[in-house]
C-alpha cells in the first residue's frame, strides 16, 4: 500500500530541529527629513519648483484610459531603421516613434537632477530620424543639467517611459497646464492570435492615458490608431518623412 512507501514522522525525540531564537530588532538606517532648497548647482530652486509643479499636477481631476497595443510591426521596423540611423550617428528608440504620433511633445526624463520634461516641438515636421536627434539631444543636456528654458516649457501632451525602469503599467500624472499625459509600459514578448485563431509572438506594450475629466483630447488613443498606419504598407517616407 502507499502508505508503506512514505517513511514514518520522526519521533519527538529525534527531531533536530533548531529553537528560534529571538533577537532585538536593531534598524541600522535612520529617517532622515531633507528641506526641498537650491541643491541643484545647474538649476537653481529646481527641486522647489518640481515639488510645486507634481503639488500642483495632483490637484487634477484625473481620468485614465488602459490598454495594451501590439507592437510587433514597430519592433520590426526599428530593427530595420536602427542601424541606418547609427550611420547617422542618432540612437534610435522607441520614443521618436510614439513621439512623433502627436505634437509639441514632453518627454519625462529621470535625470540626476530629479524628473525633468523637456520637449520637443513641432514634431508634425520632423521625421522621426530629426525627432531621434532631437530626443538624444535633450537627454544629454538632461544628464547634464543644462537644459535651457526654452526646451522645457511650450509642451502640449507628455509621455513618460516607465517601461525604460521595468514598469508594466503606470498612472500618469498630467503635467499643468498640459491637459493630457500617456505612460508606455515595457515592451513584452507575449502570446495572441493572429486574424486566422493562430498563436504567434506578439511584442505587446501597456500604454495608459490620463487626461482632465470632461475633456476630450488628441492623446495615447488617437496616436495608437496612428501606428497601425505602418501595417497597411504606407512608405516610411510619408509617414516618418525623409531621412
Ligand atoms: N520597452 C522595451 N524596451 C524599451 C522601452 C520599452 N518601453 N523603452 C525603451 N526601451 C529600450 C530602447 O529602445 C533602448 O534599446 P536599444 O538599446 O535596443 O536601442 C533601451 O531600452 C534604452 O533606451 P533609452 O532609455 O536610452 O531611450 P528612450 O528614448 O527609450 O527613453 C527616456 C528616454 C528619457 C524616456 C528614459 O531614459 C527615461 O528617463 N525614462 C524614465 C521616465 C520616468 O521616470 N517616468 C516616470 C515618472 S513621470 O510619470
Amino acid at each position: 500500500p502507499k502508505s508503506q512507501t512514505v517513511p514514518a514522522a520522526p519521533k519527538d525525540k529525534a527531531r533536530k530541529i533548531p529553537l528560534p531564537v529571538s533577537r532585538p530588532i536593531v534598524f541600522s538606517g535612520k529617517d532622515k527629513t531633507e528641506p526641498v532648497t537650491e541643491v541643484s548647482k545647474y538649476f537653481p530652486g529646481f527641486q522647489k519648483a518640481m515639488v510645486k509643479t507634481m503639488s500642483a499636477a495632483l490637484k487634477i481631476p484625473h481620468f485614465g484610459y488602459c490598454d495594451e497595443i501590439d507592437l510587433t510591426q514597430l519592433v520590426r521596423l526599428r530593427e530595420e531603421l536602427k542601424p541606418l540611423a547609427e550611420i547617422r550617428g542618432v540612437k534610435l528608440s522607441f520614443m521618436p516613434f510614439f513621439i512623433k504620433a502627436s505634437h509639441n511633445i514632453g518627454v519625462a526624463m529621470d535625470t540626476g537632477q530629479g524628473l525633468i520634461v523637456p520637449n520637443v516641438k513641432n514634431v508634425q515636421v520632423c521625421s522621426v530620424f530629426e525627432i531621434a536627434s532631437e530626443l538624444n539631444r535633450l537627454q544629454s543636456l538632461g544628464s547634464a543639467g543644462q537644459l535651457g528654458t526654452s526646451d522645457l516649457t511650450g509642451g502640449t501632451f507628455t509621455l513618460s517611459n516607465i517601461g525604460t525602469i521595468g514598469g508594466t503599467y503606470a498612472k500618469p500624472v498630467i503635467l499643468p497646464p498640459e491637459v493630457a499625459i500617456g505612460a508606455l509600459g515595457k515592451i513584452q514578448v507575449l502570446p495572441r492570435f493572429n486574424g486566422k485563431g493562430e498563436v504567434f509572438q506578439a511584442q505587446i506594450m501597456n500604454g495608459q492615458e490620463s487626461h482632465i475629466r470632461f475633456l476630450v483630447t488628441t492623446g495615447l488613443d488617437q496616436e495608437i490608431e496612428s501606428i497601425p498606419k505602418l501595417k497597411e504598407g504606407i512608405p516610411i517616407t510619408e509617414y516618418f518623412g525623409s531621412f
